[in-house]
Formats: C-alpha cells, structure tokens, sequence
C-alpha cells in the first residue's frame, strides 16, 4: 500500500476520504485540516488566547500539541475530578506531555472547592456522576478561561463524539441541545467564552493514529463512570454505517451544521433572553443560582 502523494509506504488508509498515506502525509493531512476548520469556521486568530479543557486523552492533548504548532497562543487546564485511579492516570499523561512537548498545562483540582471528588459528590447528592461532572467541568473551565483573560475555549471533540450526540439529539428532538451544537459558540455575554472545536472534522481513529505519530502517550483506560452510556452504543452504531458507507458520519455533521441547525436557531434566542446573572456568583444562568453553586450549596448542607 503506496502512500498517494510519495513514494513511501502508507501507514493509513482513509475510506472517508478515498486517501491512503505515509506518516508524513498523514500527519500534514491532519494539521492542514484543522487549520482549515479554523479558518473556515472563523473560530479564532492568532491574536487570541485559547484554553483547552485538557483530559489526558488524546483528543484534548492533540488539541494543545496541534494548535501550538500551527502558532496559535494555547495553554491546556486540566481539572483533576478526582475519580480514583482514572484521574491519578490521566493527571499523569497531562503532567508527562506538558514536560515533554514543554507546552503549558494548568492544574485544577475539583477536591479544592468541594472537599471531595465527583464520585463523592455524587452519591451524597444521588446524582449521576456525568451529569455532576458535567456541570463542574463547564463552570471551572469557563471560569477559568474568563478570569486568566483567555478569550477562546477549546475541547477536544471529535467527530466521533459530535456525531454520536448529534444522533442522540435528533433521536429524541432535543430542540435546545440541537441549537447549541455546532463547531463555534460565540461569546454572547461578557462572562461566557466563546467555545470551539478545533477537532469536530477529525474521527476518533484519526485522532488515534496522530497521537501515536508524534509520540503523544495518551490515557486508553476510560473514566470508571462512561461504563454503559448511550455515547458508546450510539458511536458503534455510526461506525456499522461508517464502515458500509464512508464518510457517512462527515456529512451527517457537516450537513447538520450548514443545513439543519437553522431550524433550531428560536430555542437557542429563548435560552439568551433567559440568561441573567447567578444571585451567588455571578456568572450567567438560566436560574436564580446556577447549577454549580447549588451543587456546591447542596455539598455544605448535606456535609453538615
Ligand atoms: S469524566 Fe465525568 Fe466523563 Fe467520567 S464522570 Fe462522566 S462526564 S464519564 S467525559
Ligand atoms: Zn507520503
Ligand atoms: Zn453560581
């Protein structure tokens, strides 16, 4: 198997694209296409500072290693949820690529503000875990970004990942969920960054391979608390298309995105009409206290 533009031996064989490549070729493939998203999306400028939300895994760390290269001003925040052994591991990966790559990684630990980790609060609260997690894991890194004066917010997204919410979405008409997905959500309130999603074009298996590529050691073992959810049925699904008609999963996002997501443009103006600021911090919520200071609240109350 030759590689399509040189002589040497391929070492992936893209079916999306009808693209066979040599490491070199994959890997410019990679970055060439993300810096296209970047620039077809407008989602930000050399000027800017980006924050990505940084997990240990090889989307996010990809995210980071990908941007600096391309000469975007980027620094990675790791939030330690302080999920047993999944957390020691991917605090880990974060720690050895920032030394590695010498690219800057902050730290931040959800035990600080709750005296406990998301399992923790979890059950106290008989929440699920990925609903807490969720919820945290926003404000921090909002916060984050907004106080440290960075003016964009990126995740490591794939399209892996925004397929299989896309699909999850539309199997049940989550009208307001589906307003909001999309590559770039632009900064509409002072204390909201724009978030963006540099690798929502880039499968996970591309993902993969370019980790491995450029030596980046990523964590493989997934959080104790994905077991089971309807994320990974809904992926494997995609892949069964995926693997009968390439680049399904591409044109149902990219189609999305151009073409279906006007619909929903209403609920996305009803949901900004209601944002006002959260009564104990400040930052902006479609309820009187937004939803991490009632956990935080809920946290003390239940400790005693
Ligand atoms: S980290 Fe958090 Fe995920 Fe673990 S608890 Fe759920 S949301 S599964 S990406
Ligand atoms: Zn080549
Ligand atoms: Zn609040």
């Amino acid at each position: 198997m030759k590689c399509k533009f040189c002589d040497k031996q391929a070492v992936i064989k893209l079916r999306a694209y009808n693209l066979k490549l040599c490491h070199e070729h994959f890997v410019e493939f990679i970055e060439k296409r993300v810096e296209k998203t970047i620039k077809k999306y407008k989602l930000f400028k050399k000027n800017d500072r980006i924050l990505v939300g940084v997990s240990g895994g090889k989307d996010s760390l990809n995210t980071v290693y990908i941007l600096n290269k391309l000469g975007y001003k980027t620094e990675g925040l790791y939030i330690d949820l302080g999920i047993g052994t999944y957390s020691e591991h991917s605090k880990e990966k974060a720690i050895n690529f920032s030394e590695k790559f010498g690219m800057s990684i902050h730290i931040y630990e959800v035990k600080k503000d709750f005296g406990m980790g998301i399992t923790e609060i979890a059950r106290l609260l008989r929440r699920k875990p990925c609903s807490v997690c969720g919820v945290i894991k926003r404000y921090i890194l909002n916060k984050f970004a907004h106080e440290n004066g960075f003016t964009v917010l990126a995740t490591g997204h794939n399209l892996d990942d925004e397929t299989a919410t896309l699909f999850s979405n539309v199997l049940s008409w989550q009208e307001g969920y589906l307003a909001r997905q999309d590559i770039l959500l632009p900064q509409k309130q002072e204390k909201l960054v724009k978030k963006v999603k540099p690798l929502a074009l880039i499968s996970e298996r591309e993902s993969a391979a370019y980790a491995i590529l450029n030596g980046i050691d990523y964590i493989h073992e997934e959080c104790p608390n994905a077991q089971g959810a309807t994320s990974i049925f809904y992926k494997s699904i995609l892949n069964q298309i995926e693997t009968k008609q390439p680049s399904t999963k591409l044109r149902f996002y990219l189609d999305f995105i151009r073409r279906g997501k006007k619909f929903f443009e209403s609920s996305l103006q009803e949901r900004e009409e209601q944002l006002k600021p959260c009564e104990v911090c400040g930052y902006p919520t479609t309820r009187k206290v937004c939803q991490y200071c009632s956990i935080k609240n809920e946290v003390q109350k239940r400790r005693g």
